[in-house]
């Protein structure tokens, strides 16, 4: 296989090709794609752009920057140039990215891509020890990192590979004192440069998996990857023009941010609104003053939004997109009712990239993720990986143009077995092709002998009145195994009482099976969550 790569670390790191998913390109476009030898997927979203004449077009914003598809593409050349130039890049080299989302964010993914290095994007909130171990394990020898952003890896860099660091001085003024800023040095350079002509089988970028346990895995993905996803899920299911105006608050470090948010709308010539914080009040004052038509954000953040949901009744928004975690019924409808929107449900992973079983608002089935969207196939299975009949619950698994590759990571031989990518979710299929969440495997709770997926306790509490959010887990029990606990935020105006127990008790009982409802119920301020909006039920172990 050829490669651009002069440092050939991430082609080392691969894991062997037995251990690789079986990969389909189904349908022309995809065929195409597959046969592509030399593609470098940032020129071909930018240098392609222009080709087709959008230059002019709006492409990245934010509350100070407003930027054309040609000032994108000439900045991340003046960035490409920095790294090749003046920091000495070489293809293949492994550069960490270190900022909120922000327009010289995406100028810096799009310019080390360009380059040919390898993207390293980082969560913003990172600390220096989980720094030091992306570093290690990644080999990172350039970084670009926010000045604001500095102190952290300043501390995780002693003794780590990294050699060169750039700062974006950002908006911030001062930069780091005595250093050149990033911007600084992308004024000594013109605003053209040809793209490194990466092979499409040569890594783009490492995601860090945001998985709530254990040492963090980097998936490795493809230039062929990248494309690969915006011909899937964005064309068949969110189906968006170059009208539309991207909005969202996933960090351009978690993949479902860098697809929504920078991937997709340059691939069809839209603009994306970057903003480097994106609570649901922000989200919704970005939506009004940018004119935002496409949304993508946690099921946690449009619960929140939609309590303010009359503002954005008659606002410009067209397609609401939730993913990261299990959107339950109850929040679907509570976002139409104060809406009038409906929402689009997604499952993606960091391994597969992004979305693979998805629906349209108005095809959704509330409580059901969606049909596999075209590209992908998916289909349930039980531990030995044999397909099971529709109704069943079983292990999700799924195949498709893009598939899990974890840098030397022994744990490749549990995400991929028999050619399959194993997402650790429970699912069931219905006989019209639906796929319904249950759980993550290792969030099902056995209770006296009865299988219960703690998502749809959590369904059935949430679509009570009383219940702002809530995680239900699993605790020993000497008599049944395990028994449901349920952890409640209760909204305003509802007070913890043994009353309010009994009711929620009562209320599940006559919402799902009676067996399933909550035997203990703890009342917390707020749940633990992930950077990415993911609720952290080991934490919730520990807590009374
Ligand atoms: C869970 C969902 C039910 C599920 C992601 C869209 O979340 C993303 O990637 P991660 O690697 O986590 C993957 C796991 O998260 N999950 C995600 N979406 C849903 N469960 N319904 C959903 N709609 O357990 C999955 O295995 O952090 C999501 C696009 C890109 C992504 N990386």
């Amino acid at each position: 296989m050829s490669t651009a790569h002069l440092d050939t670390f991430t082609a080392d790191h691969l894991p062997p090709p037995q251990q690789w998913p079986e990969l389909i390109f189904e349908g022309p476009e995809l065929q195409a794609l597959a046969e592509r030898g030399v593609l470098n997927c940032a020129s071909e979203l930018l240098d392609t752009a222009l080709q087709k004449g959008w230059g002019e077009r709006s492409c990245v914003v934010s509350d100070t920057e407003h930027w054309t598809y040609a000032e994108l593409a000439q900045r991340s050349n003046r960035v490409a140039q920095v790294l090749v130039h003046d920091m000495g890049l070489v293809p293949g080299n492994r550069v960490l990215l270190r900022s909120p989302n922000t327009p010289m964010m995406a100028a810096c993914w799009l310019g080390v891509v360009k380059a040919g290095g390898v993207a390293v994007p980082t969560m913003p909130l990172l600390r220096a020890r989980e720094l030091r171990v992306i570093l290690e394990k990644a080999q990172i020898s350039h970084a670009l990192c926010d000045a604001a952003l500095a102190d952290e890896l300043h501390a995780a860099q002693a003794g780590s590979p990294l050699r060169e660091v750039r700062w974006i001085a950002g908006s911030a003024a001062a930069g780091q004192p005595g250093q050149a800023s990033l911007e600084s040095a992308m004024e000594q350079h013109g605003p053209h440069f040809a793209a490194v002509a990466t092979a499409a089988t040569d890594t783009a970028f490492l995601a860090f998996t945001s998985g709530t346990t254990g040492v963090p895995k980097a998936t490795m993905h493809f230039h062929r990857d990248v494309i690969a996803a915006c011909l899937c899920w964005p064309r068949h299911t969110l189906r968006a023009q170059a009208d539309d105006v991207f909005i969202g608050s996933p960090p351009l470090a978690f993949t479902f941010g860098l697809g929504g948010l920078l991937l997709f709308p340059l691939h069809i010539g839209a603009s994306t609104v970057l903003l480097p914080q994106a609570s649901p009040p922000l989200l919704i004052e970005g939506v009004r003053r940018h004119g935002a038509t496409v949304i993508f954000t946690s099921p946690t953040s449009y619960r929140a939004m939609a309590a303010r949901g009359q503002e954005l009744r008659s606002s410009s928004l067209r397609h609401c997109v939730s993913a990261g975690e299990a959107l339950p019924a109850a929040t679907r409808e509570q976002w139409s009712k104060a809406t009038g929107l409906g929402l689009i449900d997604g499952i993606g992973s960091t391994e597969l990239l992004h979305i693979f079983i998805s629906a349209r608002a108005e095809e959704a089935l509330p409580g059901a993720t969606g049909r596999e969207v075209p590209g992908y196939r998916a289909r349930v299975v039980d531990e030995q990986g044999q397909e099971l009949p529709d109704g069943t619950v079983g292990r999700l698994a799924v195949r498709g143009p893009t598939g899990c590759r974890y840098l030397a990571d022994e744990r490749q031989l549990q995400y991929v077995q028999a050619g399959w990518n194993l997402t650790g979710d429970a699912y069931r299929r219905d006989e019209a092709g639906h796929f319904h969440y249950v759980s993550r495997t290792d969030d099902m709770i056995v209770s006296s002998g009865y299988n219960i997926g703690a998502p749809e306790v959590e369904d059935a509490l949430m679509s009570h009145p009383a219940v702002a959010e809530c995680g239900v887990i699993g605790v020993a029990d000497e008599e049944r195994g395990q028994i449901v606990k349920a952890y409640v935020v209760l909204r305003e105006g509802h007070l913890p009482s043994d009353d309010t127990i009994k009711t929620l008790q009562d209320h599940v009982k006559a919402t799902i099976a009676p067996y399933k409802y909550p035997r203990a119920v703890s009342f917390v301020p707020a749940l633990p969550r992930t950077e990415t909006g993911k609720l952290q039920r080991f934490r919730l172990r520990g807590t009374p």
